[in-house]
This record gives C-alpha cells, structure tokens and sequence, in this order.
C-alpha cells in the first residue's frame, strides 16, 4: 500500500521553501497537505490575509500535492489519529522557541502512532525574505488590520490585550510568545492607555495629552506592528470633535475606540472618589454614541461605550440601565470598569448583562482585581481583556533603581549584570 507523507502550512502564499518540503513529501509516498485553520493561524501565527477556501485552492494546485486537508489545531494528535501519515514532513526550523512544542507534540504523537518526523533544512533565500515581507506589509495596511477586532472576537474565546505606548512595546506585544502547559500563548490585541501615554510624556492623565499626539503613538506602534489596535480616547470630548476622531481613526486602521461616560475635566478611574470626578449623564452619552455611530463609515470599526458607574460607587442597577441606553444607541461592545480588589461586581454586571445581550461582547480591565483568571472572565462572558498598565509599570522601577545605581556609584558597571544587552533588545526590530 502507498504510504502518506503529511505537512501542514500556515501561509497565505506558496513559495520555493514551502515547494522543497512538498518535493521531499513525494519522495515518500501520496502527499496530503493540511492547512491550517483560521482560528489557529490567528492564535499562532499571524492572520490570513486570504481565505481558508483560497489557501486550501493554492495547495491543491500544487503539483506535488493529493489531497489537501483542513487542520483545525495547531497541535498534530487529531491528524495522527485521523489520518495515520506514515511521515510528517517538516522544515527544521522549528527546533528552538517556542514552536519546538509543537516538534515535541508531532514526535510524541508519531511515536504511538509509529510514524516518522522528516525534517527538511529551511530554505532562506532573498526572494522568500521578499514574500514574507510582502504578507506583513500588507498586514499593516488600513482596511487589512481594523477589522481584525471584529475576526479576533469570532474566533477566540478572550481577546488578550495589552497596553503598547511606542513602537518597542508594540514590538513586545507582537512577538512574545511562551510556550505554557503544553499550549503556546501570545497577545492577540494592543491598548493605547490614556493613562500609560500621558505617563511616558511626563502628564497627568486628564485628557492634556491631545488627540494630535495620541495619533501620533498610535502611528509609531502601527509602522512596526500588525495586531489590532484599541484606543483609549477618554471621554470622546465633545460630541462634534468625537465625530472627526472616529474617521481618521478609521482611515488608520485602528480596530476600535472606547469612550467613557465621564464629562468635564477628566481624571483617572483609579483614583475613583477620592478625586472629583462627574459621569455623564445617560442621555447625552447616548447621543454621543449615536453620533459616532452615524458618522462611522465602515463596518470593520467598533465604538465601545465605557461605563464609569462602579467606579464612581453608583451602583450595579445604574450600571445595566447605562449599558441598556447605550447598545440601544448603538455600541459595539460594552466595558465595565471596577476597582475593586475582587472581580464580583465585575461578574455580576456580567452576568446580568449577558442574560439581556448574550451577543454584545464585553470587556473588562483587570488592573485592581489582578487575581482573576482569564479563564473566569470567559466563563462570566467577557469578550476582551485589557492589561492596561502592567509594561509601564514594570519598566519604571526597573529604570529608577538604574539611575539610582549610577548615581550612587558614580559608574555603571554595579548595575551592568542587570541589565540587557542592546543587542538582544534589538532582536526584536525588523530590518528593511
Ligand atoms: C487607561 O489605561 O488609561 C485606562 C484604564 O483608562 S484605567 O487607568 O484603569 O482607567
Ligand atoms: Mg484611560
């Protein structure tokens, strides 16, 4: 009987590497080629930037290849057990990082299934470096990256999200991936905090940073990066400016904006009522929302409404009717804000919340109540989670104790061991 050699692609373009691995597969038998899913491209690798019907068209079109199939984990077990390959054909450059998981997964499962793993040297050449410039390129476009959001919520269970405040933080939330219990973990979104933007300026966090500026972060973090983006923009300002954000947002390519239901000068949740601060009321946040809403041109962009209510000790029931009015006036998605050192009244606005709008998703930011799992917040219906401010945090104290070290040791070598070589900082930062 002929034997099957298997190898699975996560591309959205076929190139000479990927037809060396297919050639090598031939040289053992029938070939079925596997193409990854949407839902793990996205949590794995990058997004697809063309459809699963399109990428599986491209392999069968390959002259070395017979059949090719849907794989619908990143991990190998279903289609060893399913398709029982007698080879898996793979290139070799997944035997450092996090990937050699998934090298240790197809071993493991060849092993009990009686396989064999054949690696493939990787082809590195300028026309390959050239295409897979290409596909990110056309990642960072506009209309490519702002509706990947509204794809992320269709395909993962919790959109992890974290703040970026310039292009080395962006670069961070890009491409760190660990490999955990087995599984590999990365962020799938990035947040521009209002508070953690003001900071790295030196201001307060009372909306005297202005959009102008802010533009400009969100740009530095999009030249470098693909993942949608989440703006902060406060309380929105005033309704007629709000409007002229939401379109030159959208012309961006951010994937979303959330806006929160406070008015006049503006001060950080955090402090809650220990500073004075004044919620809007319902019905003009509402038109806010409408207006936003009407002038927003494309179906890809979210308006999220923020809701101060549990922040400014309100209560639950002045929280739910202000997240009635506002989906009624249009919002894509609701946050809810606590800071709370326990996440109840988060899940009760959930749970009551969900019961109404199953379908609107929600998002929490988990900066008091850090305990929380992810885990929980999805079994309580949140959509998105926001780590708003833990990079700026960790970074300041790290910086501080340098300075103080040099100061006090009039040199820098006390502190040198601490520190990171440039050179691996830089790893991080593609060259053209
Ligand atoms: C921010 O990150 O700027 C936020 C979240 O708005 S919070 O600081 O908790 O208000
Ligand atoms: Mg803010």
């Amino acid at each position: 009987m002929q034997k099957t050699a298997y190898a699975c692609f996560c591309t959205d373009i076929i190139h000479d590497g990927h037809r060396n691995i297919l050639r090598e597969a031939k040289k053992y038998g029938r070939v079925v080629a596997g193409v990854l899913c949407d839902r793990e491209m996205v949590r794995y690798n990058r997004f697809p930037t063309v459809s699963l019907e399109d990428r599986i068209a491209m392999l069968e079109a390959e002259p070395d290849v017979d059949e090719a199939i849907v794989q619908d984990t990143i991990f190998y077990d279903r289609i060893v057990e399913t398709l029982h390959p007698d080879f898996i054909v793979h290139g070799d450059n997944w035997r450092g990082g996090p990937e050699s998981a998934i090298r240790q997964n197809v071993l493991d499962a060849l092993h009990k299934s009686g396989g064999e793993l054949i690696e493939v040297p990787y082809t590195f050449n300028p026309s390959i470096k050239k295409i897979d410039e290409r596909v990110r390129e056309k990642l960072t476009m506009p209309e490519f990256r702002r509706g990947r959001l509204k794809k992320l919520l269709a395909l993962v269970p919790i959109v992890k999200t974290i703040e970026v405040t310039n292009g080395l933080t962006g670069l961070l939330a890009e491409k760190t991936v660990v490999e955990h219990a087995g599984g590999l973990d990365q962020f799938d979104a990035m947040w521009i905090s209002s508070l953690c933007d003001s900071t790295a300026k030196g201001k307060p966090d009372i909306e005297l940073v202005d959009m102008s500026s802010r533009l400009r972060t969100i740009d530095d973090v999009m030249d470098v990066t693909t993942k949608p983006i989440i703006l902060d923009a406060d309380t929105g300002g005033l309704i007629e400016h709000f409007v002229y954000h939401v379109h030159t947002l959208e012309r961006m390519g951010v994937s979303a904006v959330i806006v929160e239901d406070k008015t006049g000068l503006k001060k950080n949740s955090l402090f809650g009522t220990e500073v004075e601060q004044t919620q809007d009321t319902m019905e003009h946040f509402s038109e806010k929302i409408r207006a936003a809403k009407d002038a927003q041109r494309t179906d890809d962009f979210m308006i999220i409404a923020r809701i101060e209510s549990l922040i400014l000790e309100k209560g639950l029931e002045d929280a739910l009717a202000r997240a009635e009015a506002y989906v009624h006036a249009g919002a894509d998605a609701i946050m809810i804000h606590s800071r709370k050192k326990e996440p109840n009244e988060v899940f009760a606005f959930a749970d009551a919340f969900k019961k109404v709008h199953s379908d609107t998703p929600l998002v929490a930011v988990p900066t008091s109540y850090s305990s929380v799992t992810e885990a929980e917040l999805i079994a309580h219906g949140i959509n998105i989670v926001i780590y708003a401010n833990q990079l700026t945090r960790s970074a300041f104290p790290a910086m501080e104790r340098t300075a103080k070290s040099i100061l006090s040791h009039h040199r820098a070598k006390e502190i040198d061991a601490e520190l990171m070589p440039f050179k691996e900082i830089i790893r991080l930062i593609d060259d053209i």
